[in-house]
This record gives structure tokens, sequence and C-alpha cells, in this order.
């Protein structure tokens, strides 16, 4: 009894010290809680989310990325394995080995509106379906029905994939001598303009290329130090803002007059995706292409506007605003082919924007932009 007496004694004389610290621990525990709540579930959603959307196939690729000796078309093929195994997986297992019916056009039209492909796409793949003759397959007919669509808007901007190779092929760069070429990047926030920028720099110096970099995104003080990231790694040179002088015009004019100084190949200039409003960023833009202009008749060569392919039908629309407020888009860059289902919309943007595509973008690293080529896009969307 005694001994029970002096250690609850001790206990009492125990709390009283501590007791102003009671709120403190109870909160901290509260607090430990929580986090190890929070991280537990972090965790098996991350998981979740991973066994959802990685197949077999996807899961097994993706090891071979990691040894790096995949070429762009296997690149593609991964990046667009989501598409394949939907969608087109879908029509590709619908119209094998069929007869075109009218049952089959139907299932066939219900698949292709699951796609996003608008509505005239859809007619003209029923309409053409089935017409060359039993001798081509029904696959086979879709996909140079797919062919010819991405085709077509090249030609009809009078840039097909020759004059694409001309610009951007640097072979034939250092034998002509071509002078510098502006490529301006253009897109809302987000959807990978710094990171298509840093890509294209780093493919284009390590094929000998003289590059430089405008960070004319001013308005997003992050954007600097990510393009700083990919130029120190790519060895190109970076045209930043003053302090006191932030105007995104400014930055590109400085960029130009770096490039043509250095006789660089390419100068290529990275822009805001968001303002305060979207008519001032629109202002913004027009100016960094008079700005351009006045320095060098002809320029910016290109003005390339990024789009993300998982937004589906709203990258049309802000293509169809970037196109009304800046004019002259020569191309779009497709970027996360790879998180989307819905890499169909890439035939969308082209009918009717009547803009070619000119880049793909199917993963976070280097080698994961490349020229975009129909064939090879349209085999990837089908093919095992
Ligand atoms: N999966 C995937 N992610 C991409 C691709 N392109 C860009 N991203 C990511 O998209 C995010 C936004 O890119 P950023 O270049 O900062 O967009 P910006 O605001 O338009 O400059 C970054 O996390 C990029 O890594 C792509 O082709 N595939
Ligand atoms: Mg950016």
């Amino acid at each position: 009894v005694k001994i029970v007496g002096s250690n609850f004694k001790m206990i009492i004389t125990l709390f009283d010290t501590y007791k102003d610290f009671l709120p403190f621990l109870g909160l901290a525990t509260i607090f430990l809680a929580g986090l190890v709540f929070f991280i537990k579930r972090k965790s098996t959603d991350a998981t979740a989310v991973t066994e959802a959307v990685q197949p077999k196939e996807l899961v097994a690729s993706s090891e071979k990325v990691v040894s790096k000796t995949l070429d762009f078309k296997e690149r593609l093929k991964l990046g667009l394995a989501k598409s394949r195994l939907g969608v087109w997986g879908k029509v590709k297992a619908l119209v094998t080995g069929a007869a075109i019916d009218q049952e089959t056009k139907e299932q066939l039209e219900a698949i292709l509106f699951q796609a996003d492909i608008p509505t005239t796409m859809v007619e003209k793949i029923l309409h053409d379906v089935g017409r060359r003759g039993e001798n081509t397959s029904l696959i086979d007919d879709i996909k140079l029905i797919m062919r010819e669509v991405f085709e077509k808007s090249s030609l009809s901007q009078g840039q097909n994939e020759q004059h694409l190779e001309k610009s951007w092929n640097t072979e034939l760069r250092e034998t002509t001598k071509m002078s510098t070429q502006v490529i301006m990047i253009v897109g809302v926030n987000g959807v990978g303009k710094t990171t298509t920028v840093g890509k294209m720099a780093a493919a284009l110096s390590r094929s000998g290329m003289k590059v430089v970099v405008a960070a004319a995104d001013t308005f997003r003080a992050a954007a600097k130090e990510q393009l700083m990231v990919w130029c120190e790694r790519a060895g190109a040179d970076l045209v930043t803002g003053h302090e006191n002088n932030n105007d995104p015009a400014a930055v590109c004019y400085q960029a130009l007059t770096k490039a043509i100084e250095l006789k660089a190949d390419y100068c290529l200039l990275d822009t805001a995706g968001r303002l305060h409003n979207n008519d001032q960023l629109m202002e913004e833009l027009k100016k960094i292409k008079r700005v351009i202009s006045k320095l060098m008749p002809g320029a910016p060569h290109e003005v390339l506007l990024v789009l993300d392919a998982m937004t589906g039908q709203n990258a049309l629309r802000q293509a169809a605003q970037f196109q009304q407020a800046l004019g002259g888009l020569t191309g779009v860059v497709l970027t996360k082919c790879d998180g989307s289902a819905k890499a169909g919309c890439a035939l969308a943007i082209v009918e009717q924007l009547k803009v070619p595509i000119r880049f793909i973008g199917v993963g976070e690293t280097l080698e994961d932009l490349n020229i975009f080529k129909a064939e090879e896009f349209v085999d990837a969307l089908f093919e095992d």
C-alpha cells in the first residue's frame, strides 16, 4: 500500500510539473497520427492508380525505357498504349475479319464518337471504309483515311513533310548555312511549353546546332529556373529578363540579338501561358511577334501552339482562341499523348484548325519529343 501510495504521489507531482505542456502534447499526437494516416493513404492511392492505368503491356515496356535503348518509334508506341488499348483497339477488334455491313458501321460510329473524333471525320470514315474493295483490309482502309487527314492539313498550309524536313533537318542546315530560325512557342498554362522548349534545345544541341533560348515567361517566377536546368543540360544559351526589366518582348529581342551575333541555328522563345486575363496574354504575344519581325524580317519562322492531348475537346477551344488572336500558327505540338487515351483528338485538331501537327510529346524525358509523322502515328495507334 505504501509503495503504491508513494508512486501515486510521484505521478501527481509529475503531472503538476508538466501539466502546462499537455495541450502541446495532445496537439503533437493528433498531428503525428494525421501525418501517418495521410502518408498511408497517399501510397495506397498511388499503387491503385499505377495498377489501374498500367496494364501488363505498359509495365513491361516501361522497364525497357529505363534501359534507354528505345528509339522514338518504340517510345511513341509505348506512349500511345492507352489509346491503342482503348478506342483504337476496339476499332481494330471490330473490323478485323468483319464484313462492313450496317451493324458494323453503327458500332464503328459509336466507338469513334467516344474518341472525340469530329462528326465530319466520323462520317468520312464511315463513307470511305470498305470502298477500296476486298483486297485491302478494313483496318488498312481506316489507317489510310486517317493519314490522308493529317497529310491534307499539312498541304493546305503549303508545308508538307518535306518542308518540315528542311527547317528541322540539322544536317541540311549545316550544308546550306540557313539563317537563324526563330521558333515561338505558345499555349495555355501547364500544357508543356517549357518542357517542349527544353527538349527541343537538347535535341538540336545534340545534333550540333547552336541554340539560344529566351525565357519570356516572366510572369511565372519558377519558369526561369526550370529553363535554366534544361539549357544547362543541353548546352544552350539562355537569355532571361533583368530584375528591373521584365518585359517579355524585350527578353525575346535580346535573345534574338544574341542569336544573330552568335550565328545561332535556332532561337527558341518560351512564352507565358497565364496573365491576368486572356486579352492581356494575346496582346503580349502579338507584341513579341511584332518586335521579333522588326529585328529579323520573316521571323518568327514558326509559331507553334502547344496542346495537351489529355484535355481533349478543350484543346480545340484553346487552339481556336490562339488562332483567332495570333493568326499564322504554323503548327501544333501535341504533348502528353502518353497520359491520354484520347490521342485521337489529334485528328480533330488538324481537321478543324487546318493546322498541321509538327511535334508530338509522349513523356517527360528528353527523348520523348519528336517530329510528328502521320504514318508512324497511325501505325502506333493500331500496331501491337
Ligand atoms: N507525361 C507527360 N508529361 C509532360 C509532357 N510534356 C510536359 N509534361 C509535364 O507537364 C508539366 C507542365 O509542363 P511545363 O513545360 O511547365 O508547362 P508550361 O506551363 O506550358 O510551360 C510538367 O510537369 C511536365 O513534365 C509529355 O509529353 N508527357
Ligand atoms: Mg512554362
